[in-house]
């Protein structure tokens, strides 16, 4: 069985970071181990949260891990609360890199043109570091933006997402895919680019109108659970891209109205079945 290690927050109550990718990525058959770097009682969407950092737990647990000899498949990396946190993941991903270690980072810190609660310019310069760490970097517009200096547009065309994606090549990981990519009225999907091919891959899907809280950390979780199980850069993306969109749809039949995450405990059985289905 392959093993991830994901490094991000546990945001309590939520459905965000761990508590999407822990279930997730174990239920893909992946096993997961967590590397939580603080703990919400709320993800920061919602007001008066209490937040317990845990920065200084980071390496003492991970040299634990080193001394037994642990090997990871792929360290995936999602919303991180600090610069010294950025530093740490980047020493991780030194100590536990092996060659056959993916490196997939989410440099989750912002949305609609505008960065989350707790971050500035000079950790989105931090995270742009970060990302050329990466094998895989998937950032959606507004963080592509903030890591390459760019002007974030809600109406663009094609060659502004290529402009956006030769950007970011340029920070150094070899695959780059950016999400929420729409290239026509109705649709939605990703756009990526492999920096040592030349190779560009789009997927569209239907775009469905609702915003929710974790979309972005339940589209990551399921792309390296696929990516793990075996599936193309294509393939992963895909299956992550439209079970994201099944999931929203999903939620908007809730008649209790959700309105801080999404409802992936009822569409994770119709994952399953996608992935069977792929794999044949
Ligand atoms: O879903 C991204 C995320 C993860 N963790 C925390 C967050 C957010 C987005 O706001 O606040 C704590």
């Amino acid at each position: 069985m392959k093993k991830i290690l994901t490094i991000q927050d546990i945001s309590c109550l939520g459905k965000c970071s761990v508590t999407i990718a822990l279930p997730v990525i174990s239920a893909m058959g992946v096993e997961t181990v967590i590397l939580p770097t603080a703990v919400l009682s709320t993800h920061t969407m919602f007001k008066n949260f209490t937040v317990r950092d845990l920065t200084e737990d980071l390496i003492p647990i991970t040299d634990h891990w080193k001394s037994e000899g642990v090997h990871f498949d792929a360290i995936y990396t999602g919303y991180l609360g600090s610069m010294e946190e950025i530093a740490i993941a980047e020493r991780i991903f030194d100590e536990f890199k092996d060659d056959d270690t993916l490196i997939f980072i989410d440099p989750v810190m912002a949305d609609n043109g505008k960065l989350y609660p707790a971050f500035d310019m000079a950790y989105a310069k931090r995270n742009a570091e970060l990302c050329g760490k990466a094998d895989i970097i998937v950032p959606n517009i507004t963080e592509a933006c903030f890591m390459t200096d760019t002007e974030y547009r809600e109406e663009y065309d094609e060659a502004y997402i290529r402009t956006l994606l030769d950007k970011l090549a340029a920070l150094g990981a070899r695959h780059t895919v950016v999400t929420g990519v729409s290239l026509s009225a109705g649709k939605t999907g990703v756009y990526g680019l492999d920096k040592e091919t030349g190779k560009t891959f789009v997927y569209q899907n239907d775009r469905v109108d609702a915003q929710y809280h974790g979309t972005g950390d339940l589209f990551s979780s399921v792309s390296v659970g696929a990516l793990m199980r075996g599936f193309s850069m294509e393939e992963a993306f895909a299956v992550a891209a439209d079970y994201t969109a099944d999931t929203i749809r999903e939620t908007l039949k809730n008649p209790d109205k959700p309105w801080y995450g999404v409802d992936f405990e009822a569409t994770i059985p119709a994952l399953l079945d996608r992935l069977k289905k792929t794999e044949q």
